[in-house]
């Protein structure tokens, strides 16, 4: 059977970009593949991070993905802090990659660029990910556009490994859906919609108040010409609200921008479409919120199982490289 892995942080609210670009495909995967899902709590530590707050957003963010739909009786959900495989693959990981190649990851540009302090886990946070990633035998990782470079570092770091020490990891290949990979700010859309945005209006938190939800769609940034086309450089706005409505909707935003000839009846549709997709979502979380308990005993079980798979890979790594085994 097929294996699928991927990650989310634990950092900032939930939004539409993750939603569509990333966590919808993996509700589709786990009936297809053997399903891993990772809230990924070591890589939030590469900034700064409340103590408190961590906790709590790493227990939260377990609990939407059971609302969004991931079911724990078929895939395994697992925090990746309690694996600890996940930090010994990653020092492998790390004397693999070169500084040259983890320099060039545009998304360690964009988050140090400026920052008054970077960690070196900033730094090394793609070795990680790609220990992650290798330690499940993973064919397919479905992620947003973002992560193409990363997926691309892991893919590289595996051939390396492998023809250095012999077989020992299966390469991977991400799964980038055709629309909604790249979700973008509602108010500066030539930038995607982020955790970490300026504007709360440009970002959509998947658990925001419905009336909020539609205002902003209803306030996107588009242009001043009216016309609706789907044309992501001239016009980022307008087929931003395409994509999202597309995405909604199961339907290709260019051949939707022929049912339009006014943003307002757009923005309106979109608003529909995007409520239509939450309302569920907000609903199963506050079923969830009454017995916070079982969502700790899900990640439980999950653990064990992600356990049961990562050892042995880790096992397998370790002796190719030489290491003596601990009797
Ligand atoms: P930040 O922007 O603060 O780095 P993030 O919003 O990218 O955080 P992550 O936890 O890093 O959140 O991403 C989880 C998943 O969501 C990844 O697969 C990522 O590719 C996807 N994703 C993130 N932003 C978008 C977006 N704007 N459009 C589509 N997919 C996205
Ligand atoms: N780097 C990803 C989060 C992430 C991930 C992973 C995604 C960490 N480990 C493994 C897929 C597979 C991000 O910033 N969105």
């Amino acid at each position: 059977m097929t294996r699928v892995f991927s990650g989310i942080q634990p950092t900032g609210e939930v939004h539409l970009g993750n939603l569509l670009g990333a966590l919808r495909n993996w509700v589709r995967d786990q009936h297809t593949a053997d399903s891993l899902y990772c809230v990924v709590d070591l890589h939030a530590l590469t900034v700064p991070q409340d103590p408190v707050e961590l906790r709590s957003t790493t227990r939260q963010l377990a609990q939407l993905l059971l609302a969004v739909g991931i079911d724990p009786a078929v895939a395994t959900l697992f925090v990746q802090s309690h694996v600890d495989e996940h930090t010994g693959l990653a020092w492998i990981m790390e004397c693999t990659a070169a500084v040259g190649e983890l320099r060039r990851m545009t998304q360690f540009k964009d988050k140090s660029d400026g920052a008054s302090f970077v960690s070196g886990g900033l730094f090394t946070y793609p070795a990680l990910m790609a220990a992650d990633i290798l330690l499940y035998d993973t064919d397919h990782v479905p992620v947003g556009d973002d992560q193409r470079q990363h997926l691309e570092l892991t893919r590289d770091l595996a051939i390396r490994f492998n023809n250095r020490y012999g077989d020992t990891f299966i390469v991977p290949e991400a799964t980038i859906p055709p629309v909604g990979a790249r979700i973008m700010d509602l108010q500066q859309p030539t930038r995607k919609m982020s955790k970490s945005a300026d504007s709360p209006q440009g970002t959509i938190g998947v658990l925001e108040d419905l009336g909020a939800v539609a205002k902003k769609i209803k306030r996107a940034v588009t242009d001043t010409d009216n016309e609706v086309r789907f044309d992501t450089d001239a016009k980022p706005g307008v087929s931003n609200l395409l994509s999202i409505l597309g995405a909604c909707t199961d339907r290709d935003p260019a051949s939707l921008a022929d049912d339009y000839t006014q943003y307002g009846p757009l923005k309106a549709d979109a608003a529909d479409a995007v409520c239509a997709v939450l309302e569920p979502i907000q609903a199963r979380y506050a079923e969830l919120d009454a017995d916070p308990g079982a969502v700790d005993d899900i990640l439980s079980g999950g653990a064990a199982k992600a356990r049961a798979v990562a050892g042995p890979t880790l096992a397998r790594a370790r002796e190719a490289l030489g290491l003596l085994p601990a009797r």
